[in-house]
């Protein structure tokens, strides 16, 4: 049987969940990447919402409707900017984690798809990011029993084949 943390390849914006996660900046007003997919795939009144949200800080988390996205909703998270690893950046990534289901939690969310945050145009290594994200989300599911599933949706295989990695080194039953 499959655990609660999955590991799938494939595009965000499809995903028929409760939560998607979307890799924002912190003026949460859109860009490139998975971002820019997701607010292509909501529609105008994403950025609408968006745009009373004041922003958010990097680590921390904010929740929308997900309008004509097939999810319910999206929680947008600024991951760490990678800057050689001095900077708190796998602590704050941890955060974007926690925070984001935290969010979903509150929310009611019983499934979750996370994109690999940080590991695009912000440089943070997969390598380090893959295992802190599997072990944040661990961690967190292992004290939130509301919670059935919650998925890493990659967008291609080297991405995967890293968190397929993370997640059976991780020891945790979940
Ligand atoms: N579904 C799933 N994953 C995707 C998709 C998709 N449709 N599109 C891209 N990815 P990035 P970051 C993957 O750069 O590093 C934006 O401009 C992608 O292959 O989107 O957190 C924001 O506004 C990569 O593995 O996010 C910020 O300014 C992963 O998503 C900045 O980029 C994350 O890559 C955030 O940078």
């Amino acid at each position: 049987m499959a655990g609660r943390i999955q590991i799938i390849r494939g595009d965000i914006t499809k995903q028929k969940v409760d939560a998607i996660v979307n890799a924002a900046n912190c003026s949460l007003l859109g860009g490139g990447g998975v971002d820019g997919a997701i607010h292509r795939a909501a529609g105008p009144e994403l950025l609408a919402e968006c745009r009373g949200l004041n922003g958010c800080e990097t680590g921390k988390a904010k929740i929308t409707k997900g309008y004509k996205l097939p999810a319910k909703y999206v929680i947008h998270t600024p991951g760490p900017v990678w800057h050689g690893g001095s900077r708190g950046e796998a602590e704050l990534l941890r955060s974007c984690y926690r925070s984001c289901l935290e969010l979903a939690a509150e929310y009611g969310c019983k499934t979750v798809d996370f994109p690999s945050i940080s590991t695009g145009v912000y440089h943070f290594p997969l390598e380090k990011a893959s295992v802190i994200a599997i072990d944040a989300i661990a961690a967190f599911l292992a004290e939130h029993k509301e919670i059935q599933r919650v998925r890493m949706v990659c967008f291609d295989e080297r991405t995967a084949g890293f968190y397929e990695t993370a997640l059976a080194g991780c020891g945790v039953e979940t």
